[in-house]
Parts: structure tokens; sequence; C-alpha cells
């Protein structure tokens, strides 16, 4: 038995189609499959024998999500941080316009699940790290970046660090293959910068001015200039007065220059690392999916926000030194973080172009989670949420007068190391950049070899924490 009247409310109320099939139990026990809601007509009369019951043969779906990326089970990020966010974010990047981000990086490899990368360049200079034979060129794939004794990296392995920044930043979503992407509406611009040895400072002050469409000797002009700069490297040091010159170019170009804040679980409050240390760029440090700062993470007062870096899947190659195939890693690091950040500016400026970068900045820095603090200086710190950043920008209008407090490091003018002892800093400090020479000419140079080392060990750093899965 069952009230014709109480169904037929329940179908309305449940907005349920009643174009659906149904199933229609006998109380002999046979059973027939109905076009028709005999309930909602007057057949149920007609029907020749007695009903047990009636039901919507509703139609059930497998237990798969929307993607259709066969390894996004892999990222944490998709399934476990801050109420899906990163999930939910994706469903507004269809209101979005493409953003270019350069990754001024170890360069790039082709990759199955890499579509949206556009013609970039090859800023080292050096012909020894560059290993493809010359200088600065057109083609920035990555060559590897083990080790040659001659620069005392004597890994065997290469970090393929650019393809899995790459990943992050925009790989390709819903295409049946490898990751999801954080925010598909990305032109890639890769720009090598980082060999064996490092990178030099002036290659990457170079890359970063090229990138947003300035002029550089010797060079054709990007066609893709960048609205987003992502940097995932570093050394000890003061920020460069050169390195500074091309972070106020692409500033005054409206382009957000992104930083990781380094992995040596040290404070970038002290200014001993650049360039997180130079004016105006925005730093990242990390932290894991219980939104707890990354063990590895640098960290500060100074930090604009935290974002995932820990155990990030993303690009990669199978080869040890050489590339071979198409392969995919997890890495960890606050270069993850800072590609990740990237990825989601994008979005931003995406979803409304009539932002300033203040605007940006500010909504990339006030839309998140408070973290737990494992580190000091983090009272008040936030773990990027992506849905709530895609939300503000889509709510804020354009306002000119905004200045964003881009809580510069002070005084990053530190000497270089504490052995170190043919350069001094400017007396009056806070200025980036302001390392004076005072002795021999030779000291510029080894400033400049000095820095090299430290980035190299800046990435093997990265390495270190590097959890690589094969197959
Ligand atoms: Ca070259
Ligand atoms: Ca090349
Ligand atoms: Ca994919």
């Amino acid at each position: 038995m069952f009230n014709i009247r109480l169904y037929t409310l329940m179908f309305l109320i449940l907005g349920q189609s009643v174009l659906a099939d149904f199933i229609i139990r006998y109380e002999d026990g046979s059973h027939e499959i109905s076009k028709y809601d005999p309930r909602l007509s007057d057949s149920l009369s007609l029907l020749s024998k007695s009903v047990s019951y009636i039901e919507e043969d509703r139609i059930l779906y497998k237990h798969a999500l929307e993607s259709r990326d066969p390894l996004v089970f892999d990222q944490w990020i998709f399934n476990n941080y801050i109420d899906d966010s990163f999930s939910r974010s994706k469903a507004l990047e269809n209101e979005m316009n493409r953003v270019s981000v350069a990754v001024i990086d170890t360069g790039i490899l082709n990759h199955e699940d890499l579509i949206n990368v556009m013609p970039g360049a090859d800023f080292i200079s050096d012909i020894e790290n560059s290993r493809d034979g010359d200088g600065r060129d057109e083609d920035p794939e990555d060559l590897g970046d083990y080790g040659p004794s001659s620069c005392k990296n004597t890994s065997s392995n290469s970090s393929w660090h650019g393809t899995h920044i790459a990943g992050i930043v925009g790989s390709t979503s819903h295409n049946d293959i490898g990751i999801r992407g954080i925010n598909d509406q990305v032109n890639i611009v890769p720009i090598r910068v980082l060999g064996p040895c490092g990178g030099k400072t002036s290659d990457i002050a170079d890359a970063i001015r090229w990138s947003v469409g300035g002029k550089v000797d010797g060079r054709s002009q990007n066609s893709h200039p960048v609205k987003v700069v992502n940097l995932s490297l570093g050394g000890r040091g003061s920020c460069s007065n050169y390195l500074q010159e091309a972070i106020d170019f692409a500033t005054s170009k409206g382009a957000l220059v992104v930083v990781s804040a380094g992995n040596e679980a040290s404070s970038i409050d002290s200014a001993e690392f650049t360039p997180v240390n130079c004016k105006g760029v925005f730093k990242v440090g990390s932290i894991h999916s219980s939104l707890t700062q990354s063990n590895f993470s640098n960290y500060g007062k100074k930090i604009d926000i935290y974002a995932p870096g820990d155990n990030i899947y993303s690009t990669f190659n199978s080869g040890y030194s050489t590339s071979s195939y198409d392969d995919y890693a997890f890495l960890s690091g606050t270069s993850m973080s800072a590609a990740v950040v990237s990825s989601i500016a994008a979005g931003v400026m995406g979803l409304n172009s009539e932002l300033t970068l203040d605007q940006v900045k500010n909504i990339m820095a006030t839309s998140g989670e408070l973290i737990d603090c494992l580190y000091g200086d983090c009272e008040g710190k936030l773990a990027l949420d992506p849905l709530k950043a895609y939300q503000k920008a889509l709510v804020t209008l354009r306002d000119t007068s905004y200045s964003y407090d881009d809580n510069d490091v002070e005084g990053g003018v530190e000497t270089i190391s504490s052995n170190d002892t043919n350069f001094t800093t400017n007396s009056d400090g806070g200025k980036c950049g302001t390392i004076i020479r005072s002795s021999d000419r030779q000291s510029f140079y080894r400033l400049i070899s000095s820095f090299t080392v430290m980035l190299m060990a800046f990435l093997l750093f990265n390495s270190f924490f590097a959890f690589k899965m094969r197959d």
C-alpha cells in the first residue's frame, strides 16, 4: 500500500524527473520496467495485478571524480586541502582569460601533460654550464643538471626541476593523461637560467626583464609577455642591484614576481637569503596538508603567503642524468609552493584584468586560512585558499589608490658569508643590492662564483627533500 499524493509530493519536492523509468514490483513477485509512473496518471487502476511497490529506476554513476586525469589521486591538494578549494576553484576557469607565466628555472622538457608551453628562451650565458655548446639561445630544453666536477656538483641525478615547476603552474586537466592542472588558463613561458653549476644573477635578471616584454641585447622580444614571474631559486647574500632593477622593471609592467622563501628552515627576516630579500617580490613559504609549516620551509614576519609544498606530484622525466621518457614525481620544497602561488595568481589576473598589481598581491596575501606554526614569527600567517582568492577577484573593483604593503625584508645587504672579507655592506642599509666592492676586481668574480655555488646548493638541498617515485 502506498499514498499516491504523498509520493507525488515527494517527487515534486525532490525535483526528480517524472520522465525517468520506473520499477513496478507486483505482489505476485513479478515486475516490469515502465516508462511512465502509473501513480501520476489514472493508469494505476488499469494495472492487471496488485502492486507491491513502485520506485524510480534511478541512474547511478561510477565512483570517480569528474576529472579524467588518472593520477589526480596522488595530488593531495585536490583531495585533502581546505574544503576541496583547489578542486572547486577549477569551476571558475571557464570565466578566465589566459595569462602567461614565466618559469625561470632549469629549462623544460617536452611532456605529454604539458600542452600550453609557449616559445621560451635559454639565458645561460656560460657555455660550460649550458651543456648545449653555446651561450644564450632560443631553446630552453633542460639538458640535465647532473654534476660535473668543475663546480663541485657531484650529483649523478638531474633534478628536472623546471619541468616539475611547469607542471604545477600549468599542466593540462581533463586530457586522460597524468595529473590535473592547478589552473589550465595559463601559458607557460619556460626560460632556462639554471645549469649544473647553478645560475648567474645577470642571466636570471635578464630573463625576468625579457619575460615581461623588456628588451635584452641579442634577443628578440618575448612574443608572450608574462604577468607572473616564478622564481623557485635562491642563494645567500644581499639582493643584487642588477636583479632588483629587473624586478622593478617587471613590477612597472604590472607583473607579479613570485619568489620561494627557501628550504633552510630559517627566518628570511635576517636578510640572508636572496632574491627573497629583494624589494617588491611576493614571498612564499611551504605548508603541508594539515596547514602546518613544512619542516624545511623558511619562515618569518616577511612571508606574504604559505602554499602547499610538501610531496607535490607533478610532471617529471625518468632519466637519471640525461632525459629519457615522460614521468611524474613527488618533490618537496618552497619551489613547489611558489609555483602553486604563481598558478593561482595567474587565475586571479585572468578572472579580473582590471585589478592593479597591488590589488592582486592583496588578494593573494589575504585569501587563506591560518597556518599551524612549526617555527616562530608565523602568527597570523595564512595558507592560500585558491577558491577564496578567485571569489575575491570577481568582486573587487579596480582601485588605483590602493597600495599593498610589500613587507620588504629590511637591510637585505648582509655580506655573502662570514669568511669572505672582500665585501662590505652599505652603511645606510635597507636598500637592496647595496654591496659595495671594497677590494680588488677579483672579488667581483668571487661574488658571482659564490652566488652560483649557493644557487647550486639550494637546488641540491631541494633535491634532498625530493621523494622521487618511479612508476
Ligand atoms: Ca645555449
Ligand atoms: Ca639551449
Ligand atoms: Ca592531465
